[in-house]
């Protein structure tokens, strides 16, 4: 089968980015249709080993970030981005509470930091495993164990000994100014990041910030997205803390722009890379669930967030909105109210409106079209 025959041949547990080749040809057309938009064909600092057969490139992009995650599917995707994209310099991986178990979803972290070949280059530190008032509530009905089953030898694997949230602290105050945090999660590490050291808000450079929807339905009620919903007390303490945020929201935009149909998914799948065997495990899994609540595929609502602040020209239309998060009423908890400024309340946020579709789909693709090593092999 594709899937296992892309993974057993590689076993391998020590990566050398030497190693490892850098994008070949930039001249590379099958997946050019909107490859203006997207770095991945070009190498950030050429060398002579560009001339290999492979894609995945190791050197260290020009954008540093932090990806915090509730690692579950489409987590995955927006990591493999922080991995493998030319442009990214992903400095740290923060696991907070969310999506699935704790423990899996730091499993599927590993798990995706061995199909990119690059276990143990990534640091992960633990965050917070509960929200700051409430208790943890599960998506598992949702994403299942969040990687589609698939499993891996953990041995000799393990996170960093610092907290989560001491590490967005000091990693950002050792690089005022720098650092934008991905926040694919709920937004409990960042919140007791602010609340434990005021500092953290003017040390990070941005928030992206997947949550909330922009004047439309949620996901897990009518009212609420999941991210701001599970816990609506760090969202509300995040949007009043004075970062600099821009918001990705699930609806309408993810529902519009990012959903990849059985028909996508199937051209993927037949790319012959351990990257696309792995998205179409870990992704594929949802669709009959997305499917049973009335949407026509996978969605991709994290790897969104990674994408656009590494290609903003992805991005079509935005606004400054002034954003608040319900957190007193059971009926509407974790419901973002996007204000968008006739209401004269000072704008908070920027809210993406609309993305080049097409040229996210052709991104996607293009970036599990790489070829990288696993260090293990995977349980299948
Ligand atoms: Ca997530």
């Amino acid at each position: 089968m594709h899937w296992g025959a892309s993974f057993e041949s590689h076993p391998s547990d020590v990566t050398h980015p030497s190693d490892v080749t850098h994008p070949s040809d930039a001249s590379d057309a099958s997946h050019a249709t909107h490859a203006s938009h997207a770095a991945l064909a070009t190498c950030a600092v050429p060398d002579a080993s560009c001339n290999g057969p492979t894609l995945v490139c190791m050197t260290s992009g020009s954008i540093p970030l932090i990806i915090d995650t509730d690692t579950a599917q489409d987590d995955c995707v927006a990591l493999l981005i922080g991995l493998l994209d030319p442009v990214a310099d992903l400095r740290a991986i923060t696991m907070v509470a969310g999506n699935v178990g704790f423990e899996r979803q730091v499993l599927n972290a590993y798990l995706t930091l061995n199909v990119a070949g690059r276990l143990g280059e990534v640091p992960l530190h633990l965050g917070c495993r509960r929200p700051m008032t409430r208790e943890w509530v599960s998506a598992e009905n949702v994403h299942g164990d969040g990687a589609g089953g698939l499993s891996m030898n953990v041995e000799g694997l393990e996170p960093s000994e610092q907290h989560g949230v001491d590490a967005l602290i000091e990693l950002t105050a050792a690089n005022p100014g720098e650092i934008t945090i991905v926040c694919i999660g709920p937004l409990t590490n960042i919140a007791m990041a602010a609340v434990k050291d005021p500092r953290f808000v003017t040390n990070v450079k941005q928030l992206f910030i997947m949550g909330g929807s922009n004047n439309a339905r949620g996901n897990i009620t009518a009212a609420a997205e999941y991210n701001f919903y599970v816990d609506p007390e760090a969202a509300k303490t995040v949007f009043e803390a004075g970062f600099d945020i821009t918001v990705i929201p699930w609806a309408p935009l993810t529902l519009r722009d990012a959903v990849f149909s059985r028909e996508r998914l199937a051209e993927i799948a037949a790319i012959d890379t351990p990257l696309a065997a792995f998205f179409s495990r870990v992704v594929g899994t949802t669709v009959e669930f997305d499917e049973s609540v009335g949407i026509p595929g996978s969605t991709h609502p994290d790897s969104l967030t990674a994408a656009v602040l590494l290609h903003p020209e992805l991005v079509t239309a935005s606004a400054r909105y002034a954003v608040d998060i319900e957190t007193s009423s059971d009926l509407t908890r974790g419901y973002a109210a996007m204000s968008w400024g006739v209401h004269g309340l000072e704008a908070n946020a920027t809210v993406i409106d609309a993305i080049d579709a097409p040229g996210f789909s052709s991104y996607l693709e293009e970036l599990v079209s790489k070829v990288s090593v696993p260090n293990r092999p995977f349980d299948a």
